[in-house]
């Protein structure tokens, strides 16, 4: 195998090892980016496995559980690693990146083969992802990204595009509100300070409206992805706001929506009526409240990236190069087809 790989060129590399994914991925096709060089790939410094030795070792730093699409995450990668028969040390940050430094150095210590990383906020990684450079144990970054100069520093990034979200709730939004005269005063919960889901999400978003006249974010606070903390923070846009209520909220995800809700019903208005209201990720839940008529459009993200995961970490081991950017594909659905839908969500 490894012969085989010397002599293709990198887009053919890109391309072979998409094929081989798609074989085993069939039901998640994932795309990759194509524009990246051959600098930016990493080579692995391990001798190649057979499949025949030991067991693979995983470490993986997990950032929390601050929400379904997390419990699912966490689910995913638990019950594909039991299935690709990898031994996973998995370790609950619980939203600290002091704690995700902690359990990867354990994880050097403990000699695992390959570390993966959900990180909590994208910066700041640099300095960690040289200690495990320096031991020579290859890192796929997970879900969020980093934000790092040197980007030889992990295998390859796999996780959803959260900017293409941004502008998908966006695209909803302006659809929705086309026969509204406007101004139209918009409300946005924010994740995490410093995630990449809630900085790309929130540009993504702000990008798109600019097409649209008189679409305005008047509120906008972070929220920490947390039910609790949307009931908090919308209950404050709303006291702050009087009559003037926002037409339209866009949440950075589920479980913030869902808190919302509580605190717009709590005011006497209808959610989903009174107020517009876009969510991201999919949960089960969700899509119940879009059937209910609370939640009028959710843009998919998908928690599911275990097999993908364990996948990458087999070819890794395989003494395989991957391509650097891997995005599993995403969907938004509305009230019009959540009925259908809602039995299919495996999450
Ligand atoms: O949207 C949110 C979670 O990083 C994509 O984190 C993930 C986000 C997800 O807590 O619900």
């Amino acid at each position: 195998m490894r012969s085989i790989l010397k002599w293709m060129s990198i887009p053919m590399l890109v391309i072979f090892i998409s094929g081989c994914w798609w074989g085993v991925q069939s039901e998640q096709k994932v795309s990759t980016d194509e524009s990246i060089t051959e600098t930016d790939l990493w080579t692995p410094p391990i001798t190649p496995t057979d499949g025949l030795g030991e067991r693979i070792k995983l470490g993986f730093s997990q950032l929390g559980s601050e929400s379904d699409w997390r419990r699912a995450n966490t689910a995913s990668i638990t019950e594909a690693a039991e299935e690709a028969g990898i031994t996973l040390l998995m370790e609950n940050a619980e939203q600290s990146q002091e704690k995700q430094f902690e359990s990867i150095r354990a994880f050097i210590k403990q000699k695992v083969d390959v570390i993966a990383i959900a990180p909590v906020v994208q910066s700041g990684w640099e300095a960690i992802l040289k200690e495990v450079k320096e031991a020579g144990i290859p890192v796929v970054v997970l879900d969020r990204s980093v934000n790092v100069e040197d980007t030889s520093l992990y295998v390859t990034f796999i996780g959803p595009d959260f900017y293409e979200e941004g502008i998908k709730a966006a695209k909803y939004a302006i659809d929705k509100m086309r026969n509204h005269p406007g101004p139209i005063r918009i409300a946005e919960l924010e994740g995490t300070v410093g995630s990449t889901p809630s900085i790309d999400r929130g540009r993504g978003f702000r990008d798109a409206i600019a097409d649209r006249e008189g679409m305005n974010i008047i509120w906008s606070s972070p929220a920490d992805f947390t039910v609790k903390e949307g009931t908090r923070v919308m209950r404050e846009f709303l006291e702050e706001a009087g009559s003037e209520r926002p037409q339209l909220l866009f949440s950075h995800n589920d479980d913030m929506a869902i808190g919302a809700i509580e605190a717009i019903e709590q005011s006497g208005l209808i959610a989903g009526e009174d107020i517009i209201i876009i969510s991201v990720d999919g949960t089960r839940q969700a899509f119940e409240m879009m059937v209910e008529g609370k939640i009028n459009a959710v843009v998919e993200c998908n928690p599911l990236l275990g097999p993908l995961l364990m996948q990458a970490t087999k070819e890794i081991m395989a003494g395989r190069t991957l391509p650097k950017r891997m995005i599993p594909p995403e969907d938004i659905y509305t009230q019009e087809n959540a009925a259908t839908e809602v039995k299919n969500r495996k999450y």
